[in-house]
Parts: structure tokens; C-alpha cells; sequence
């Protein structure tokens, strides 16, 4: 091939590709997509509900999940951009607002609530009152200390009980009234017997009991030492033959520093009388709120 048929060759290819976008220009523009809605919002593992219409989004993870460092993966129209992004770390104390850009530039915000799931059913809790107070029984197995923290969480505290009246008030509705199968709230180490957990525990100090029900430290002593101990403060108890703080060093058993109100006989007390259990035991429990 010569030099002059190159350029023929040249020009002609030029002639192609201009006519071809000639007839490009000649089309309508195609438009961008305004498409921006969110479609699917997954947060470990729980599909949050979403409502298109309000543009809010919501989901309920367990109890005990830290809310501030959650990452939602979420799924967006095709071309649209979303902020927070898919899988960035958040902080759902308080609502966060997700804003999907579509291709056009045009924007919408989707508020995004999660919340935790309560940490007592409310199919499980029995609620009564007494001397003007409420009182929920949680038919709930929990360790003391979660008993306390879930009791802090609904805004009050394991029962403190302070007079013998509480006490029998407290210990006839559990037994008569809160539908309790007492084969359901024995501990290992109370005699066999059933309890519920109340206020009280000597976890600082053996020996020093004290109320503590929603577990932040800040207590009033009520008892000192074990069952020959005295009353400290002029505040009531109604122990059994206890407390005993049965199985401590230097057993392998780390002894019994918490409170179970007794359902039934045990063999150093009867039904209604206070036994020092191990903390450990998962039991129902008793909230009082002021
Ligand atoms: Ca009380
Ligand atoms: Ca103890
Ligand atoms: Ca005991």
C-alpha cells in the first residue's frame, strides 16, 4: 500500500467516526437516574424494617449490644451513593440519618433508629404494688448481678425490703400471685429449696451485707458477719439460720454472697426467711421501684 492510499484510507476512517457521532447528537441526551431509596438494611445479622414512605428505618438487636459502634451493611438503587457508607461504623445511641445521592445529584435521608430489645420479656414479668410502690417479678433465670443490672436498666432495683409487712407482701404475691412453678427457681446451694433474688449481697466484704439492688456500689449495711452477726443501723432482716456463706474458702466453691428470699423450707429456715446463696445461681428476682 502506498503513502497516498494511507490518507485515503486515513480520511475515510475520519469521515466514519465523524457521521457516527453525528447521529449520536441527533439522540436524546439520556437522562440520569433520580433513583436513591434504600432497599435492604442488615444490622448483625437482623433486617431492619423499613418504611419508605416516613423514610425511616428501624431494627432491635439483642440485649446487651453495644449501640455505639454498630455497621450496618446497607443496599442502595443502582447508581445512587449513600453516606454513612455500607459497613462504616456508626454510633446508635440517638437516630442516624443515612442520605442516599442518586445519579442526578438528587438527595433523601432515611432516619435509622435501633434499639435493644428489653432485657426482661414482658411476657415473663408479673407486676403488683404495695404501700403505694411497684414491684415486677421477672420469671427469668439470672445470675444475681444480672438481676441487678436489668433491675437498674427498667429504673429500679432489686427488692430492698425493709419491715416485715414488705417482706410478707412481697413473699405472698410471688408465691400466690405471680404464676412462679417454683420447680423453676431452685439454686444449687440453698437446701433445696426455691428462691427469688432481692437486694442484697456481701461481695465487698464477707460478712458485710449490705443493699445494694442496682448494683452500683452505693449501699446502706443492714448485717454484719454470719448467723450469730448483728443487725447494723437498726434495719431489718429476716434471715434463717443464716447467713452461713456455705461452701467459701477453702472449699473449690466460692461461698454464698447474695440474696435469696425463700419460697420454700430449707433446712436451716422456713418460706419467707432470707438464705445467703452463691451468686452464680441463675433464679427469678424482684424489682422494686420508688
Ligand atoms: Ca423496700
Ligand atoms: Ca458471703
Ligand atoms: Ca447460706
Amino acid at each position: 500500500m502506498n503513502s497516498k492510499l494511507n490518507i485515503y484510507v486515513f480520511f475515510g476512517l475520519l469521515l466514519v467516526l465523524f457521521s457516527t457521532c453525528g447521529s449520536d447528537d441527533d439522540a436524546p441526551a439520556p437522562a440520569l437516574s433520580s433513583a436513591k431509596a434504600i432497599t435492604d438494611f442488615m444490622v448483625d445479622g437482623i433486617a431492619g424494617t423499613i418504611d419508605e414512605g416516613a423514610k425511616t428505618i428501624s431494627a432491635e438487636v439483642p440485649n446487651g449490644t453495644d449501640l455505639t459502634a454498630l455497621s450496618p451493611t446497607v443496599v442502595i438503587s443502582a447508581k445512587a451513593s449513600v453516606s454513612p457508607a455500607s459497613g462504616a461504623s456508626q454510633d446508635f445511641s440517638n437516630p442516624v440519618t443515612y442520605t442516599v445521592t442518586a445519579e442526578d445529584g438528587s438527595t433523601v435521608g432515611y432516619t435509622v433508629t435501633i434499639t435493644m430489645e428489653p432485657c426482661a420479656s414482658p411476657d415473663n414479668i408479673y407486676a403488683f404494688t404495695y404501700d403505694g410502690k411497684n414491684y415486677e417479678v421477672v420469671r427469668e433465670h439470672r445470675t444475681w448481678e444480672e438481676a441487678a443490672v436489668c433491675a437498674a436498666e427498667r429504673g429500679g432495683y432489686l427488692a430492698e425490703i425493709n419491715d416485715e409487712a414488705e417482706n410478707t407482701a412481697i413473699f405472698d404475691e410471688v408465691l400466690n400471685n405471680a404464676s412462679i412453678d417454683l420447680s423453676m427457681t431452685i439454686p444449687l446451694d440453698g437446701g433445696g429449696a426455691s428462691y427469688v433474688w432481692i437486694g442484697g449481697n456481701d461481695f465487698a466484704t464477707e460478712g458485710t451485707w449490705v443493699w445494694d439492688g442496682n448494683n452500683d456500689g452505693t449501699s446502706a449495711q443492714f448485717w454484719e458477719g454470719d448467723f450469730d452477726g448483728t443487725v447494723v443501723g437498726g434495719l431489718y432482716n429476716n434471715w434463717g439460720d443464716e447467713p452461713d456463706n456455705f461452701g467459701g474458702a477453702p472449699s473449690p466453691f466460692d461461698g454464698q454472697n447474695a440474696l435469696g428470699l425463700a419460697l420454700t423450707a430449707w433446712p436451716f429456715g422456713i418460706a419467707g426467711r432470707w438464705n445467703d446463696v452463691n451468686e452464680a445461681n441463675t433464679i427469678y428476682y424482684v424489682i422494686e421501684y420508688d
